[in-house]
């Protein structure tokens, strides 16, 4: 039997698109996303995606019943404290935060010394209070944390903030940041070699995938005394691409540009001279 690698990922929830997508951008067909299967078989890949609740995926990958797993850092470290983390996926990204009601007033973490503190994080949380010298008591729930105060449950919050409007529909301010989180791929200890190389390809093709979507190819005509200054402005893996156009004096220049310096890049371009500026995602970038 040939070896296979088996990857865990959110069945349906936040992380679960991302996931499926960056799998299905790395060249893996597992056919259609039919709800309520728990186990895909990928047809030109040596993978097994097993469709599971989040929680539970670092509870999987640790007793190796998975070999892999996509999950929030928040989730992986509080199920296993000391999981793998192969690589830093880079979505979902995510804080934990403490919280209390907005009309209190808010000095620093001190302030937390003896009072009840709502959490489904108990233990990224406990860390983070004895790293800083202050006990609390915990209180774990599972859900709808943010209620707790209002329910006279506890005094502040413990939760994962995005945008901050949960906190604030709930008359709630966040005053300190525990965790900050992102999607990460976790592994089990001691993968079998076999199984250890299938997630270096799969890793060599996930690098791939994400920096061809950080960065675009550019494509620009300018007249041969501009090229100087344009060269100076285009940050290209090496050199750009300088080709003569048939019109005598011009030429085309072609280079990769990163995504964050994509409009200020472009203004400076058309500033330097550059003209029919041509900007093309590129779909897999290696090394
Ligand atoms: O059903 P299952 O157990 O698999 O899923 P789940 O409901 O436990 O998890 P899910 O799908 O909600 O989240 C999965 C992971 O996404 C989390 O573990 C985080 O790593 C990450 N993530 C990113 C988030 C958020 N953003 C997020 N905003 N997880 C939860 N939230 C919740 C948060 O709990 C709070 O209720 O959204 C609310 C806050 O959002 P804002 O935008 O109002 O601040
Ligand atoms: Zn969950």
């Amino acid at each position: 039997m040939t070896n296979k690698i088996r990857i865990a990922v959110q069945k349906s929830g936040r992380l679960s698109e991302a996931s499926l997508a960056l799998i299905k951008e790395c060249g893996i067909d597992f056919g259609g996303t039919g709800t309520g299967r728990l186990k895909a078989e990928a047809s030109n890949f040596p993978a097994e995606i097993l469709f599971l609740r989040d929680d539970d995926i670092p509870g999987y990958v640790a007793d190796g019943v998975a070999d892999i797993g996509i999950v929030g850092e928040n989730v992986a470290i509080e199920k296993s404290p000391n999981t793998n983390i192969v690589y830093r996926l880079g979505f979902s990204k995510c804080r934990l935060s403490l919280a209390i009601p907005k009309g209190e007033i808010y000095t620093n973490l001190t302030d937390f010394e003896g009072k009840d503190i709502a959490t489904s994080y108990p233990k990224l949380l406990q860390n983070y209070l004895k790293e800083n010298n202050v006990s609390a008591k915990i209180h774990e729930i599972s859900g709808s944390v943010e209620i707790a105060p209002s329910i006279g449950l506890a005094y502040g919050i413990c939760d994962i903030v995005s945008s901050g409007s949960t906190l604030l529909s709930n008359g709630l301010k966040e005053v300190e940041v525990v965790f900050r989180s992102e999607a990460v791929m976790i592994s089990a200890d001691n993968l079998p070699a076999e199984k250890q190389k299938i997630l270096e390809k799969l890793l060599f093709r996930i690098r791939a995938v994400q920096s061809a979507q950080k960065n675009k190819y550019i494509l620009l005509n300018a007249p041969n005394s501009q090229i100087d200054e344009i060269v100076q402005i285009l940050p290209g893996i090496k050199s750009p691409t300088i080709l003569p156009l048939a019109v005598d004096g011009w030429s085309s220049l072609h280079s990769v540009i990163n995504e964050d310096d994509f409009w200020d890049i472009i203004e400076n371009l058309k500033n330097a001279g550059a003209e029919g500026i041509l900007v093309i995602p590129i779909e897999k970038m290696i090394g």
